[in-house]
């Protein structure tokens, strides 16, 4: 048993198991749980017309220090944005010759990294960036005894499009968090143009203090907020047809619940659907299609499996199983990514790609009226970089960030790699 730093970033396994013999299979195994598709390397696979990939150096003269997100502003100006986790958002041309960025956020003096899960984990540009250079941003602040995450807007200069103003910031939300692991998270407006935000259960293991069911608390949740209006006493808005804004027992915010910590979600570009990955705890990893108001189950259980019977569930709605499921025979920390809608994609178009950070397995799976019509495990060989992220660009093409060695140490190890269908 060895301990990696950077894989508490994405889960509390401390373990890291020999992981079993390649050519992983899926199958659907139907008795794990409602309609679940397993991805069990015991049984056969239904690959469908899922191709497989390579990855290669999207910009091979940039590295990157611990890169956790790229992104685009949507402005028009075709730029990619990369985060790295202590703290800066860089900026560079969408342009493989590209050999240098610009330091388009630095916000190192506030960012607190104390727990390699705590960090700049997300941004997320505002839908109208291109008139109100708005963005917002989720990062760990604090100190070891007072640690919280923080939900703020800061704004671009007036007078350089590469260059945000780190005096702008104007705080929303702070989330205390009980301990350094588990913060999630992603930010990401939705079709609807309301900000959505995972945030994961506090940390330590099993969820000891049972947030992710208890309405009070935003932890192991996905909320949803109007950031273009106010509501009295709050810095944004809650919007009326919230799943919860008639409990009076339970936080206006929640959009869902029962997650344990979504490091990664994405809205399908094509029919909004809201896609996240949520870390398991000792033995599943598992993607789910996210509903209004919907119950996913933890710390009652770990994707569609037993985990606590001892917790009850919060909420009216059932629980509701995961699309697909892995098991840590396979992985030990999801990665979600996106419905790929690259234009250099074929094959792949429609099908919702992700990753395990830990053994850098790579998976596609198409999900077609409520089924898993097929899945392949789609990056052939063993060398495998630590996929930290998915991201996209203006056009749509699709984007990992990963770093080299699993515990992310080093400088500037981290890159960005393009998909490329074999
Ligand atoms: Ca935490």
């Amino acid at each position: 048993m060895r301990q990696s730093p950077f894989l508490h970033t994405f889960s509390s396994v401390l373990i890291i198991a020999v992981v079993a013999a390649s050519g992983a299979a899926a199958c659907a195994d139907q008795s794990s749980g409602g309609g679940t598709v397993t991805v069990d390397r015991t049984s056969p696979v239904d690959e469908g017309e899922l191709p497989t990939i390579s990855l290669s150096p999207a910009f091979p003269n940039l590295t990157f220090n611990r890169p956790v997100q790229v992104t685009h502003a949507g402005d028009g100006s075709d730029r990619l944005f990369v985060i790295e986790q202590h703290g800066r958002v860089v900026v560079f041309e969408n342009n493989s010759s590209v050999s240098q960025f610009d330091v388009f956020l630095d916000i190192r003096d506030r960012v607190f990294m104390g727990h390699n899960e705590e960090g700049l984990l997300s941004i997320a540009f505002h839908p109208q960036y291109a008139d109100n250079g708005r963005l917002y941003v989720w990062y760990s602040a604090g100190d070891r005894r007072d640690r919280r995450t923080v939900l703020s807007r800061f704004t671009v200069s007036d007078d350089d499009r590469n260059q945000a103003n780190p005096d702008s910031e104007q705080v929303l939300l702070e989330v205390d968090q009980p301990w350094g692991n588990h913060n999630g998270a992603t930010v990401k407006f939705g079709p609807d143009g309301y900000l959505y935000v995972s945030i994961g259960d506090g940390g330590a293991a099993n969820d000891p203090r049972n947030y992710s069911q208890n309405m009070q608390s935003l932890l192991g949740k996905i909320i949803r907020i109007d950031v273009n209006a106010r509501d009295e006493d709050l810095p944004y808005a809650i919007p009326s047809d919230n799943p919860f804004v008639d409990d009076e027992d339970a936080k206006d915010e929640i959009w869902a619940i029962g997650l344990r910590n979504v490091w990664r979600m994405s809205f399908d570009r094509d029919n909004g659907d809201l896609w996240a990955a949520d870390v398991g705890q000792d033995a599943w990893e598992a993607v789910y299609v996210i509903t209004r108001g919907g119950n996913y189950g933890w710390s009652r259980t770990e994707g569609s499996q037993p985990f606590d019977s001892s917790i009850e569930l919060a909420g009216d709605g059932p629980m509701i199983d995961p699309v697909i499921e892995y098991s840590h025979r396979q992985g030990k920390s999801i990665t979600g990514g996106y419905v790929s809608r690259s234009p250099s994609h074929d094959k792949l178009q429609g099908a919702y790609i992700y990753a395990d950070y830990v053994t850098g397995r790579i998976w596609a799976v198409r999900y077609e009226d409520g089924k898993v019509t097929a899945n392949r495990e789609i990056l052939p060989g063993t060398r495998r970089p630590h996929v930290t992220s998915f991201g996209e660009d203006e056009a749509g093409e699709l984007y990992l960030c990963a770093f080299e060695r699993l515990d992310g140490r080093g400088s500037s190890d981290g890159r960005i790699m393009r998909i490329v269908e074999n």
